[in-house]
């Protein structure tokens, strides 16, 4: 087949059904196309491409395509660094201001209910060991809140009055801090300082007025525990629409553990850290954050690595760094950058606009912080499908031991390019693959995101609402290559290698 018709054939359904979509959800998109601003030329346009759907503009947003030279759906710069639009520094998304703010993401954590309780949000938290899985089939005992780690995110308004119940699972006490709060002293949350610790089985309640907005968390104020991974997100969403307003907000929280080889369970007192995780996950199975071309996109990153800090790159895309964890900085204090470096206990926060299409990296810059560990999973971890508690519990009945050490892996012991495909299974890549939000990336895309890395997915609206509004299947590599179809050069373009190491599927 040619590209052509190869593309035709891909597109035939999900364009059907975006048709659909159009017709029966957005009427009002019959505008004509001078309404949405002018014609956008694709980047690097080949010819016989030129049937490339144009971008999108949703027919009840006033937004436009291109600012001062800045286009939103295609790579570029502008003209007067002085410009407000400036690699779209204020570009605004499709989202209006009217609609309050885009609804916050973090992804792989869940959100914890409240319920109104006189005149404040009542919230549950619950200090507690939890099981994690890092990546498919590696559990780890570690700690968290309401059976995950990181704990639920708490998302409130500002304004709002909390009342937060902390009643305490874990075998040990604890207290919960409220990192950046400015609050009544006694609920601080420093054990000793302001508070008696909260004793196993017990409950303390938080109660304060949230006059601040922005990126904040909480965490156990109890260092080894940190280390554990007792945290959490606590955004507070403006009373006046952060301007220009985004049409996504995620959170990612970057964290590191140490984990013996033959253990699930984090050793706080090590000063080394061999796992690596973000939202509770490490790459490949982080999910990647899918977002549509031209869109305003906000991600607040925190670090809460006990002892390292992480340089944070992203390809493809010139990012604003609007803020850290203390407020949002105003307009004229933001940076451009295309990597910065977010300390230990810091959050920041970097908005872009989407207008540079595919899979691209996000991640720490540091090597050790791109593969999930450097040792390999040897003892309880070689046994299948038991956990280190099973046999701690009863050490008579050990199941066998496989030491042969006879896998591919370990014919180069120590060189860690070999080393990191390792841990690689059939069903830990069908798990990994089993994610809508993966459908249509490159073969073996999960040997490059390793640790503290995930993907940032800019796709145009038809390839979008095809993998995340339909279930049709996807196959791999079929979405990124239809963006180099539209906006590279197919000609140069080799398809990825669907198996590399023997007797594994990627
Ligand atoms: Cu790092």
């Amino acid at each position: 087949m040619t590209p052509d018709e190869d593309r035709r054939q891909f597109l035939k359904l999900g364009s059907l059904v975006a048709a659909g979509g159009l017709l029966a959800g957005k009427s009002a998109a019959q505008q004509p196309p001078s309404a949405a601003g002018p014609p956008v030329p694709m980047a690097g346009s080949h010819a016989g491409h030129e049937s490339a759907p144009q971008p999108q503009i949703p027919a009840d947003s006033d937004v436009k395509a291109e600012y001062d030279g800045f286009s939103r759906f295609k790579p570029s710069r502008g003209n007067d660094p002085d410009s407000e639009f400036y690699l779209g520094k204020r570009v605004p998304g499709f989202r209006s201001v009217e609609a309050g703010p885009a609804p916050f993401e973090a992804p792989d954590l869940t959100k914890l209910p409240w319920k109104m309780v006189n005149g404040a949000k009542e919230f549950h938290l619950v200090p507690m060991a939890v099981e994690r899985e890092f990546l498919p089939g590696y559990k780890m005992n570690v700690y968290g809140y309401n059976d995950t780690m990181p704990g639920p995110t708490i998302e409130v308004n500002q304004g709002d009055r909390v009342r937060i119940i902390v009643t305490n699972e874990l075998p040990e006490s604890t207290t919960v801090h409220w990192h950046g709060f400015e609050l009544p002293v006694q609920y601080d949350g420093s054990e000793t300082l302001t508070q008696n610790p909260i004793e196993p089985g017990k409950s303390f309640v938080y109660e304060f007025d949230i006059h601040e907005e922005g990126t904040f968390f909480y965490h156990a104020h109890v260092p080894m525990q940190e280390a554990f991974g007792s945290v959490g997100w606590f955004i507070v969403h403006p009373r006046k629409v952060f301007d220009p307003p985004v049409d996504r907000d995620f959170g990612l929280i970057f964290q590191n553990f140490f984990i013996e080889p033959n253990q699930t369970i984090a050793d706080s007192w090590r000063m080394d850290w061999n796992w690596h995780t973000i939202n509770g996950r490490s790459g490949p199975y982080t999910t990647p954050l899918v977002v549509k071309h031209g869109e305003r996109v906000r991600v607040r990153l925190m670090n809460f690595a006990p002892m390292q800090h992480h340089p944070i790159h992203l390809h493809g895309h010139t990012f604003w760094v609007t803020g850290h964890e203390g407020a949002r900085a105003p307009k004229t204090a933001w940076i451009p950058r295309n990597n910065v470096l977010v300390g230990i206990a810091q959050a920041t926060d970097f908005e872009f606009v989407a207008n540079n299409p595919g899979d691209w990296m996000f991640h720490c810059h540091m090597v050790h912080h791109m593969m999930n560990h450097m040792t390999r999973q040897v003892g309880p971890r070689i046994r299948k499908n038991v956990s280190v508690d099973q046999y701690l519990a009863n050490t008579a009945t050990r199941p066998p031991v496989d030491a042969s050490r006879d896998d591919p892996g370990f014919a180069t012991p120590g060189y860690p390019q070999e080393m990191k495909s390792m841990n690689m299974s059939d069903s830990m890549m069908e798990t990994i693959w089993n994610r809508r939000e993966v459908q249509g990336m490159r073969a073996m895309w999960p040997m490059s995101i390793m640790g503290l890395m995930t993907a940032l997915r800019v796709l145009p609206e038809d390839l979008y609402h095809k993998v995340m509004e339909t279930d049709e299947p996807v196959d791999k590599g079929s979405v990124f290559e239809e963006i180099v179809r539209r906006f590279g050069n197919p000609d140069d373009y080799e398809p990825g290698k669907m198996k590399m190491m023997p007797g594994m599927k990627m």
